[in-house]
């Protein structure tokens, strides 16, 4: 393991936040934004930042704090953005510097923050660093990025001659042979992606002008792509390894210097305003050690992290592309143990999808798309309902900072790809062309893996409404533009309008526990308890601050399930539940419906002090 775990771990903090000085992102929760699918403004099929302004009254109205913007720099878009060109102007296709400024300062005036996607392990191969530095061996930026001669006894070009063993993230080598220079240049992502050599201190400067760029522009902060990958240990090969991570991970993951480089990071680029402003830090691979280093707050790296163990639990030996069933004891002893390791150390981020993982309620819940195909959209559309919200209220009401990700807080749900002509997402279609075309797999069973678990579930467009591509490009003067990937073909069904006015609604449900965050300290701050870990079923536990006690509940699975006495508290009270007026009524106290959370609050002290007639608890229905 690299990145001195052992001295470093000695030294954490361990102080619990005091709700009464506790930096404000600990009481927020923030909702990103996939620009591309998110809405379209111009009519051109493309989301865009006009779409985005358009839409912010949504926001506003869910009560969401901070919008994290996926990348919208400059970019060929090999990976929909992640691959910049140039990190100080908006690619036109979102729209223009003056519009990304107007867009802000409509954000702020609805008392919403913005942060920006830092995406600086790597950039464009069509960024002019990059032109620089493949012009020649001797170019000034040649030590901007990581080259490499072919591996000894090997032409250049060759199989086998890549520098080491290691593989791509997405599909392939990590390595690219260019021909002009006669070396490789190292790019773990897509061959348009190569990375920057961090080593290189001009590197670390001009990142670094380039964020305070975005500051002094009043953005409110960085999500930081992979970060925790831009210090490179020894290039050697690497024994294969099952860890979820490509092949040579363990010698770039946490890397030797990476801790030194973000805490440098931290000093010249946040020092005298960190407090106004926001940092997570993507980190694929990190175990909890290295998350408590990221995120302990006396040593200045980052507010927080996305972990990812907890979304690699239904992968199989075979990785992504090999998905097996989830076991809920699994994920709640992950979670339980992150809860618990980062608790006073450091802070969590809490979240179940994003761009690159499929849609939460298909993934983890049931989205009712089978009982819709059987003709009976109202039981699918209830189902979807209750597994959206029990699975809202267990990630929202632990102790962390919560991320929605667009279309979430309605249930839009994961997509019925029939062919490989469906995808767009690089990493889908790589993995394709080399499983099947290289390794001669089934095309029927790896095309079933990739309608399981491709990125490109989470990146069709928005569903508004039931118009034409259900919205997307309503805001335009071309209401009926073919979007760049087709809208969900349930949007009729499944969409924003719909959702909002029904009876049973996810939006309405998501407005109750971020109101709850905000008023409640008991959720921003209570310790967290895991309460029966073995229920194959029930996801419970507590949340406790001084004499206040919130008990969550939650059925997991479309089967009834009996409450233990272990999660039952007599005098307390109701502060939400995902059912609906009448079927409260016929409530049992001693059995969960499938999907059903109830979530109750008990003083410790004294229960008689309950507040009586807790505000609404019935959110959604
Ligand atoms: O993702 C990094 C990352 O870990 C993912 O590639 C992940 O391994 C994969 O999606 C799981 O299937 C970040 C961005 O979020 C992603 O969109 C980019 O493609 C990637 O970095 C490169 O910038």
């Amino acid at each position: 393991m690299t990145g001195t775990l052992g001295d470093a771990a000695a030294t954490l903090s361990s102080a619990v936040p005091d709700p009464a000085d506790a930096p404000w992102w600990t009481r927020a929760v923030v909702y990103q934004i996939y620009p591309r699918s998110f809405a379209d403004g111009d009519g051109d099929g493309f989301g865009d930042l006009a779409g985005i302004r358009s839409r912010l009254d949504h926001l506003a109205d869910l009560g969401v704090d901070v919008i994290w913007l996926s990348p919208i720099y400059p970019s060929p878009q090999h990976d929909n953005g992640y691959d910049i060109a140039d990190y100080q102007d908006i690619d036109p296709r979102f729209g223009t510097l003056e519009e990304f400024d107007e867009l802000l300062a409509a954000t702020h005036e609805r008392g919403m923050k913005l942060i920006m996607d830092l995406v600086v392990n790597h950039t464009s191969d069509e960024h002019a660093w990059f032109t620089d530095s493949r012009s020649s061996r001797t170019a000034d930026k040649r030590d901007w990025y990581i080259w490499r001669d072919p591996r000894p006894g090997f032409t250049g070009g060759t199989p086998g001659a890549e520098p080491t063993n290691w593989r791509s993230f997405f599909s392939g080598s990590a390595w690219q042979w260019d021909e002009a220079t006669g070396q490789y240049y190292l790019r773990l992502f897509a061959p348009q992606q190569p990375d920057l050599n961090w080593d290189n201190p001009d590197v670390r400067q001009a990142v670094y002008a380039m964020m305070r760029w975005w500051l002094d522009r009043g953005v409110d902060g960085f999500r930081m792509d992979v970060i925790n990958l831009i210090s490179k240990g020894e290039y050697v090969d690497v024994e294969p390894v099952t860890s979820g991570m490509p092949l040579g991970a363990e010698q770039y993951a946490n890397g030797p210097r990476v801790h030194e480089y973000l805490q440098e990071m931290h000093r010249e680029v946040f020092a005298g305003r960190d407090a106004e402003l926001m940092t997570v830090g993507e980190t694929p691979g990190t175990p909890l050690e290295h998350a408590q280093l990221y995120t302990d707050p006396t040593r200045a790296e980052v507010d927080m992290i996305f972990q990812f163990e907890h979304v690699g639990l239904d992968h199989g030996k075979g990785g992504k592309w090999d998905p097996a069933t989830l076991d809920l004891r699994h994920l709640k002893a992950n979670l339980a143990r992150w809860q618990d390791g980062l608790y006073g150390r450091g802070w969590n981020s809490l979240y179940l999808n994003n761009h690159d993982q499929p849609r939460l309620v298909s993934r983890f819940g049931d989205d009712g798309q089978a009982a819709v195909e059987q003709g009976d959209v109202d039981g699918g559309n209830r189902t979807r309902y209750a597994s959206a919200t029990a699975w809202a209220a267990v990630l929202h009401l632990q102790l962390g900072t919560p991320f929605i990700y667009q279309g979430e807080e309605f249930g839009m749900t994961n997509v019925p790809f029939a062919g490989i002509e469906d995808f767009f997402d690089v990493e889908a279609v790589n993995h394709y062309a080399e499983a099947v075309q290289q390794q001669g797999a089934d095309p029927r069973d790896v095309l079933a893996a990739l309608r399981l678990m491709t990125r490109d579930n989470a990146r069709t467009p928005v569903q508004w409404d039931d118009s034409v591509h259900g919205g997307f490009s309503a805001g335009s003067d071309r209401p009926d533009a073919t979007p760049w990937m087709p809208v969900n073909p349930n949007y009729a069904t499944i969409n924003a309008a719909a959702d909002r006015a029904s009876s049973r609604s996810i939006f309405r449900f998501y407005q109750r526990l971020i109101e709850l965050r905000h008023t409640d300290d008991v959720v921003a701050f209570g310790r967290f308890d895991l309460l029966e870990p073995d229920h194959e079923q029930l996801f419970a536990f507590t949340r406790t601050l001084g004499e206040r006690v919130l008990l969550v509940t939650a059925n997991l699975s479309g089967q009834a399930c009996a409450l233990p006495a272990t999660c039952r508290r007599d005098g307390a009270t109701l502060v939400l539940t995902n059912l609906s007026e009448d079927e409260r009524g016929e409530t049992d106290p001693a059995v969960l419906r499938p999907w059903e959370v109830r979530v109750t609050a008990v003083t410790v002290a004294a229960t008689a002090s309950v507040t009586a007639g807790a505000p609404d608890a019935g959110a959604g229905a």
